[in-house]
């Protein structure tokens, strides 16, 4: 009877739910949940027939939500309420694992589970008395909730669902979004609005947004948050603040989402009253291990820390004269007996450090490899300065063989035009996943490194710095969302192609209409090349505006950090351009195992795109196209903003084939993207020009105003700075 009511409060709700949705118009709130009612008749009643009720065992928490997806998905993408049945009979869709129901059990006689691990799920077809059926199982409920989101996609994705025998585990343990939301909801590098969590209204209000964030999460199988920034405020590690923590982690559990918070290092000294955070100190570790009981007694499954420290004006060890490794063992020993864990950051850089910025960390953990707890993962940027359009892979991947390292992204775009410029991320992920690290000869990528394979790393990870933010469409830019989709998909398995990842993402967010499918597929395409191009192309890096990082600097030098100048990575002179890493330069590359070592450090060799981040180049060196180093440049600059042009151009042939609210949503901000790539081309070029002092070919158009113009250009109250 109670199973009966909470179904069928599930069921109308749900339904309502869709109804309300469909009224509204395509806000993008939905993101690539949209369950809209599938406009194909003949796919339709190829559905309906294959899935004519559904019986769902278990009664968890989880089992709950999975209901509810399940039945609203399905209500919706039919166009009719899908009833639900004791009774597995032809057409029945079985979902539940094999603990909870004997039908599964006996249908699982020659198919094993054990390979799928926790959270895996298997999708299959069978036959039960000659009636035909859809299985849906895993070894836990969170397993069968991703599976039914896997059912889901094969439906919004128009996929066949007649011979099923599908099996999904993810490859990589951790799967997180870093949040840099701080307790007054200003989001650091955050574009879309204000933090999602409501501090004043937590624990009491608990907004609807919420779940949604979790069901958006776990339907890409993301399965942790760490909700503060990095840039750690102490005070969220007080009883006031916990009880908020916990409010959101009880929403969030469900979908097997665990939540981690950000430790600020001297939060002993800031909320506990001591005169000290050195780690070594009986009391500081007391201190630890006292709070850490305290956090898990409001939230029993806390995922854990994660620190950055020593970096960046915030505290750690290293104000104590001790290492990162016993920093974070510190914490590490206070999470253990609850099973939680450390993510320490490697993104460690100093001023007063006269090495290369680029070395930096590589040089402070390398000599750490071993000296770290079992539960410290080592949270690694893909690229060794910070998030550039385009970086090599960090020297640090493949370099710790007894200490886990785990990758993080940035899906928050920083430094590749924010909210406004349309920037497909995947793209950039593969290339970095899929470099060849050579740490046990060619074969080693990176993602061997993180999905632990190569070392046999006892915990695995994967971490986005989110982009989410209280913007009705989550993510500011509407086609931003496909990165916080691609890093769930990348975080669940590390191989999947950027190309297919933003095929499923548009199926299910815009159509599955093949044209628009093509179109909306090739722009996503080149926009990274296109926004390297534009701003770094040729391996340049970190030439961006001061106060913020959305426009162009080059020109930044002289400012108290010089690590935070423009010239001290372009070092653009009379010669050349080009930062020398080579042997005769601050020999970065001896970080990078043979044969990159070599092949970066020789200038014939070098990867084109690497050439300026490893080389100091004279303006007139031959390109292998037979260009000069400046005529390639300007070729790149210029082709870049072609590139956004045919964006452009690509977008308009969308209208009327897809909802009229993002159409132009899209448009109007690839007209800001275009101005922009074109500052940014005029700018860098102009520029550049004074030190090389040749023209730009006269085949181009001239930049029609001058270098005093764009340095005088002062953008203010940007977002997220
Ligand atoms: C959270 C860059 C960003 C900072 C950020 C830092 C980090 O420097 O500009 O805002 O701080 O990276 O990753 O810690």
């Amino acid at each position: 009877m109670k199973k009966t009511l909470v179904l069928l409060t599930c069921i109308v709700g749900t339904i309502m739910l869709i109804r309300t949705q469909k009224s509204k118009a395509e806000d993008g709130y939905r993101l690539w949940l949209r369950y809209d009612q599938i406009e194909n008749d003949s796919l339709l009643n190829e559905y309906r027939q294959l899935v004519k009720c559904i019986t769902i065992n278990g009664e968890s928490p989880t089992m709950i939500v999975a209901r509810e997806e399940i039945v609203g998905g399905l209500s919706g993408l039919f166009g009719n309420s899908v009833s639900e049945n004791e009774e597995v009979k032809e057409g029945t869709l079985l979902i539940g694992t094999p603990e909870n129901s004997l039908t599964i059990s006996s249908l699982l006689a020659d198919k094993t589970l054990e390979d799928i691990g926790n959270e895996g799920f298997l999708v299959f077809s069978a036959e039960v008395n000659k009636q035909k059926m859809t299985v849906i199982t895993g070894n836990t409920d969170i397993g069968v909730l991703y599976g039914v989101y896997h059912f889901l996609k094969l439906i919004q994705t128009h996929q066949s669902i007649t011979e099923l025998n599908i099996s999904g585990t993810p490859k990589i343990q951790h799967r997180l979004l870093n949040h840099w939301d701080n307790l007054d909801r200003k989001v650091e590098r955050g574009y879309a609005g204000f933090s999602l969590w409501k501090w004043n209204t937590l624990p009491d209000y608990i907004d609807p947004r919420y779940k949604d964030y979790a069901r958006a999460n776990a339907s890409v199988g993301i399965n942790g948050t760490v909700i503060t920034n990095v840039n750690a405020n102490a005070q969220v590690l007080t009883p006031e603040y916990l009880e908020k923590v916990a409010a959101l982690a009880d929403v969030f559990r469900p979908y097997g989402i665990r939540v981690y918070l950000t430790a600020r290092f001297s939060a002993p000294m800031e909320i506990g009253g001591l005169q000290t955070a050195d780690p070594l100190q009986e009391n500081v570790i007391d201190w630890w291990n006292n709070k850490t009981k305290e956090i898990y007694s409001y939230i029993p499954d806390f995922g854990g820390f994660l620190v950055k420290a020593n970096s960046e004006g915030q505290p750690g060890p290293q104000n104590y004269g001790r290492s990162h490794a016993e920093g974070a063992n510190l914490m590490a020993r206070a999470v253990k007996p609850y099973n939680g864990i450390v993510m320490w950051r490697a993104f460690v850089y100093s001023n007063e450090e006269p090495e290369d910025r680029a070395k930096q960390a590589y040089n402070e953990f390398k000599p750490l490899d071993g000296k770290f707890e079992d539960n410290v993962l080592i949270q690694v940027k893909n690229g060794p300065i910070d998030f550039q359009p385009r970086e090599p892979f960090h020297p640090l991947f493949g370099a710790m063989e007894q200490t886990p390292t785990m990758m993080e992204f940035q899906v928050t775009q920083e430094y590749l035009g924010q909210d406004i410029h349309l920037t497909y991320l995947a793209p950039l992920y593969e290339e970095c996943l899929h470099s060849d690290t050579y740490a046990k000869g060619a074969g080693s990528e990176v993602f061997k490194v993180i999905n632990g394979s190569l070392f046999d790393y006892s915990e695995t990870g994967m971490a986005g710095v989110s982009n989410i933010g209280d913007d009705r469409n989550w993510c500011g830019h509407p086609i931003a969302q496909a990165n916080w989709y691609a890093l769930g998909q990348l975080a669940w398995d590390p191989e999947a192609a950027s190309e297919e990842i933003a095929k499923g993402w548009i199926r299910m967010t815009y159509s599955n209409n093949q044209e628009v499918i093509d179109t909306m597929l090739k722009i996503m395409m080149i926009s990274r090349e296109a926004g390297v191009n534009y701003r770094t192309p040729l391996g340049l890096h970190h030439q961006m505006a001061w106060h913020h990082h959305y426009g162009p600097g080059p020109w930044i030098k002289d400012k108290p950090r010089a690590d935070w100048t423009s010239a001290y990575y372009n070092k653009a002179d009379e010669t050349g351009i080009g930062f020398d890493r080579t042997k005769t330069g601050s020999n970065a590359i001896s970080q990078y195992f043979s044969p990159l070592d070599e092949i970066f450090g020789n200038i014939e060799t070098c990867p084109e795109e690497l050439l300026l981040w490893f080389h100091h180049v004279p303006w007139d060196f031959k390109m292998k196209s037979g260009n000069t180093l400046w005529e390639e440049l300007c070729l790149k600059y210029y082709k870049g903003v072609d590139q956004v042009r045919e964006m452009q151009d690509t977008w308009n042939t969308l209208k009327g084939k897809i909802d009229e609210e993002r159409f132009q949503h899209v448009q109007s901000l690839l007209k800001i993207q275009l101005e922009d790539a074109i500052e940014w081309r005029n700018a860098c070029l102009l520029y550049y020009q004074t030190f090389s002092k040749m023209p730009i070919p006269e085949k181009y158009e001239q930049p029609d105003k001058s270098l005093e113009h764009y340095m005088k250009v002062d953008r203010k109250y940007l977002p997220g700075s």
